[in-house]
């Protein structure tokens, strides 16, 4: 289905080439400071990628210089071998509060409503999604912060080059969580180009891991398979074979953050929001995966219309060179060395009983 839409290719590359000069000819002021990374702080912490994310930075920082939020107090007392803290990011108040009272200079902003969640409430994805980002980056303005917010390969949408996405290129999704982000990416952009604010982004595709569930995204089909390979021994597919999307070991996507947040500012011609991917599958690829590892894995399909709709107006893959080249992007996993390493770690999930 989504091959269709390179039908309209050169009309494309017309606009791409537009989009692309337009970007690259801005020339990024200065900001106020060299981003040092003492004191961070990661709001949605509980999350699929926070969960992870935090423990690396406090291994990398130290406990005591990472702070760990989340409007879930239990989420947050996981996270408790350091400085943790129960917050609403769109309570902008207390936000600057705990900004202040641990004297903060980079914010990790990972508050966020999937896509298929989004759908079933637009108004209430608009307002997590925005109020947390909006918060960041006055809160980061006023305190001297540099802020990293993750896009999305939702951000693309049915007008896209559905292969090898390019870096710079049409962006217009039609579900809310995209419309987020892509208002995300350029409101993060406008606030280095305005104010100096030391913002960066990648463009995340599905994340695979297997410490957090992720929870309403289009992508979960590909978490959900192994840990049912374990279980069951098979797994009812919500997307449709064929469909191709771009997905990360969750290790690789924790690298990302902070690599990107390291990096020379120098180098960096793209801020909000890079083209990160480390494989691209579709159902039937992982099902095989699977099947070297557990013979009798069965995959069979149900097809969820809505979140189908969503997969179908995403990239097959994108072109992440941009990345590559600004700040040495480089994943470790591909779809052979994940697959070996989700299925040790959830056996022994249920070797302890946990699931
Ligand atoms: C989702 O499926 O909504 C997310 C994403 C790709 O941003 N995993």
């Amino acid at each position: 289905m989504k091959y269709k839409k390179l039908t309209c290719k050169r009309f494309l590359k017309t606009k791409e080439k537009a989009v692309l000069s337009r970007s690259l000819k801005h020339k990024p002021i200065a900001y106020k400071k060299i981003n040092k990374m003492k004191n961070i702080l990661v709001v949605g912490a509980g999350g699929q990628i926070g969960s992870e994310l935090v423990p690396n930075l406090r291994e990398k920082y130290g406990n005591d210089h990472v702070v760990a939020t989340d409007i879930d107090e239990c989420k947050c007392k996981n996270l408790s071998d350091g400085p943790h803290e129960v917050l609403d990011a769109t309570d902008g108040k207390h936000f600057l509060e705990i900004v202040k009272k641990y004297k903060i200079d980079t914010i990790y902003n990972m508050v966020a409503l999937l896509s298929a969640t989004g759908e079933k409430n637009p108004e209430l994805a608009w307002k997590i999604n925005m109020g947390a980002l909006e918060n960041s980056l006055n809160i980061a303005k006023e305190n001297n912060c540099a802020v990293f917010t993750p896009s999305s390969i939702g951000a693309f949408g049915p007008t896209t080059p559905a292969n090898n996405t390019p870096q710079d290129t049409i962006m217009q999704p039609n579900t809310i969580y995209g419309v987020c982000k892509v208002s995300g990416e350029l409101l993060s952009n406008y606030y280095y180009e305005r104010y100096g604010v030391d913002t960066r982004s990648v463009r995340f595709p599905g994340i695979i891991s297997n410490v957090t569930l992720p929870g309403g995204g289009t992508t979960d089909y590909a978490v959900e398979i192994y840990y049912e390979a374990i279980k069951n021994q098979k797994y009812t597919c919500n997307l449709k074979k064929g469909t191709f999307l771009d997905m990360m070991y969750m290790p690789d996507a924790v690298k990302a953050c902070v690599d990107l947040m390291e990096a020379d500012p120098s180098k960096l011609i793209h801020r909000n929001s890079f083209n990160i991917s480390a494989m691209s599958f579709d159902p039937e690829m992982i099902g095989d995966e699977i099947r070297k590892h557990i013979p009798e894995f069965k995959l069979k399909y149900e097809i969820d219309e809505s979140k189908q709709k969503i997969a179908d107006s995403w990239p097959n893959s994108m072109d992440d060179s941009a990345a590559r080249e600004e700040w040495g992007w480089n994943p470790e996993y591909n779809l052979a060395a994940m697959t070996i390493d989700m299925l040790e770690k959830i056996q022994e999930k249920k070797d302890k009983g946990l699931i």
